[in-house]
């Protein structure tokens, strides 16, 4: 079979910073950190040692803020700027990429497929690398468990995110994210990050309550690959919790 599409510039630049081991991408939600701050956080962030900046976050975030935000983002860092959807408005084309996610354990098909094929013509026609990822909401899920009207998969079903987790490989995703939900009081279960890594080829990406440096190394000892925080940052700056994470991250590089 032919066809299959190769990985764009910025799952290469993904795929370079996991042979060197763990990755973290920064998190920034341009409705809290419009503009220039988010250029700044941004800028923090890469000097620490993150590999990207996730834009999205709230809901009802506009296009221009999206934009403006991206824009500054990519004037101050060399590093990719990716959309982290919360529907089609979210769609820039100032920014490198999308995580084109299908929520895989919603009761919403509009947030499983739908709004993909509604959204699909805009990312061709604005040259954004899709990055094809299942996106699963593990228990206590928090705002996106609610929005996304998900049925969380409960902290100890381990069998039930692993079947999700390899489902989305076989479907031909490029990579999983077990999310917890953003401010969640606990990150995912190490048990159950250990659990998807064994059942996976394809990166795992984990986000959700990560606030510390003993967060962070829980979580890339069970096998993730990829850390995402937001909170952190937005909590506390780009000292305290977030810089011990990038440290426990660096850590796990070769
Ligand atoms: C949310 O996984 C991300 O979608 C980040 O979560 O805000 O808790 O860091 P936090």
């Amino acid at each position: 079979m032919t066809g299959a599409r190769p990985p764009g510039r910025v799952e290469q630049h993904i795929a370079r910073r996991l042979e060197r081991g763990a990755v973290h991408f920064t998190l920034i939600d341009p409705d809290k950190s419009p503009g220039e701050k988010a250029a700044g956080i941004a800028r923090g962030a890469v000097d620490l040692g993150s590999d990207a900046i996730l834009l999205g976050g709230s809901t009802g975030i506009s296009r221009d803020g999206m934009g403006a935000a991206a824009r500054a983002i990519r004037g101050a860092v060399d590093v990719p700027v990716i959309i982290f959807p919360e529907g089609p408005g979210s769609l820039t084309p100032d920014a490198d990429a999308v995580l084109f996610m299908s929520l895989l354990n919603s009761r919403n098909l509009d947030l499983v497929i739908r709004a993909h094929a509604r959204a699909a013509p805009a990312v061709r026609a604005m040259h954004l690398e899709p990055i094809p990822l299942g996106y699963l909401v593990i228990a206590p899920g928090m705002r996106v468990g609610e929005v996304g009207q998900v049925d969380p998969v409960p902290r100890d079903d381990l069998e039930g995110a692993s079947g999700y987790a390899l489902a989305a490989e076989l479907l031909g995703m490029h990579l999983v994210y077990l999310e917890a939900g953003s401010g969640a009081p606990e990150p995912v279960p190490a048990p159950m990050v250990r659990a998807v890594r064994d059942a996976l080829t394809v990166p795992l990406i984990v986000g959700g309550g990560i606030r510390s440096g003993a967060d962070a190394r829980a979580l890339l000892d069970a096998g993730a690959q990829i850390l995402v925080t937001g909170t952190v940052t937005e909590e506390q700056g780009l000292g305290g919790g977030f810089r011990e994470i990038l440290e426990e991250v660096r850590r796990h590089r070769g």
